[in-house]
């Protein structure tokens, strides 16, 4: 298998497993286990010197000496996915767009949602504008992609970690989450019948 992700349950691995199983790309998994300490080993330090997951290893896509592309953070692994195997990011302005979105999904919304008085600051304004974005369809051209599975996974994060709050004014985003929950590939990624 050329791709490999490293990953393990309720990590943020999902979220470029999720996009690899929507375009049916091939990859292996390697489950690393946060509990017994398996990500400070020196074998999967060697993957990513910081021991966080996800990591990726990419041997389609080797530097000048045919080494493979090893990389640590699910945004950066989703967007080299995007440019290198999911057949979008083909012009300079979708490129950056999808950066765009995977960068606002990974700090700003990411930071708006788990860090409390970002919560009730921020979050609110963010959701309001998702709300109307995402009412005119995909968020770069007009398939589902990386942009896309960046800002559901976050948006789908606030169900699953704070299932009391109330989504009804942002009614595109409810939905969104809902009907994301019914899809296959994510319900395989997160582990749910
Ligand atoms: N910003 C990083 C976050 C990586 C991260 O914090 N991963 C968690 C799992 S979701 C982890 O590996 N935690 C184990 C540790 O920090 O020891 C990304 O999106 O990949």
């Amino acid at each position: 298998m050329l791709i490999t992700i490293y990953g393990g349950p309720q990590t943020r691995a999902s979220i470029p497993r999720w996009y690899l199983e929507e375009k049916g790309i091939p990859y292996e998994l390697i489950d690393i286990a946060l509990s017994s300490g398996q990500n400070l080993q020196a074998d999967f330090l060697s993957v990513n010197p910081f021991g966080k997951l996800p990591a990726m290893c990419d041997q389609s896509v080797t530097d000048t000496e045919g080494r493979p592309t090893t990389l640590f953070e699910s945004g950066a692994i989703l967007l080299h996915l995007a440019e290198h195997h999911g057949r979008e990011a083909m012009t300079a302005s979708e490129k950056s767009l999808i950066s765009q979105w995977t960068h606002f999904a990974n700090s700003t919304l990411a930071f708006a949602i788990f860090v409390p008085d970002q919560k009730a600051k921020v979050l609110p304004r963010l959701l309001q504008q998702l709300n109307m974005q995402l009412s005119k369809g995909f968020l770069v051209g007009d398939t589902w992609g990386a942009a896309d599975c960046a800002v559901t996974a976050y948006l789908a994060y606030i169900k699953l970690f704070f299932p009391n709050d109330d989504l009804s004014p942002y009614p595109q985003i409810d939905l969104l989450i809902e009907e994301t929950k019914q899809r296959p590939a994510y319900k395989k990624v997160m582990g749910i019948d």
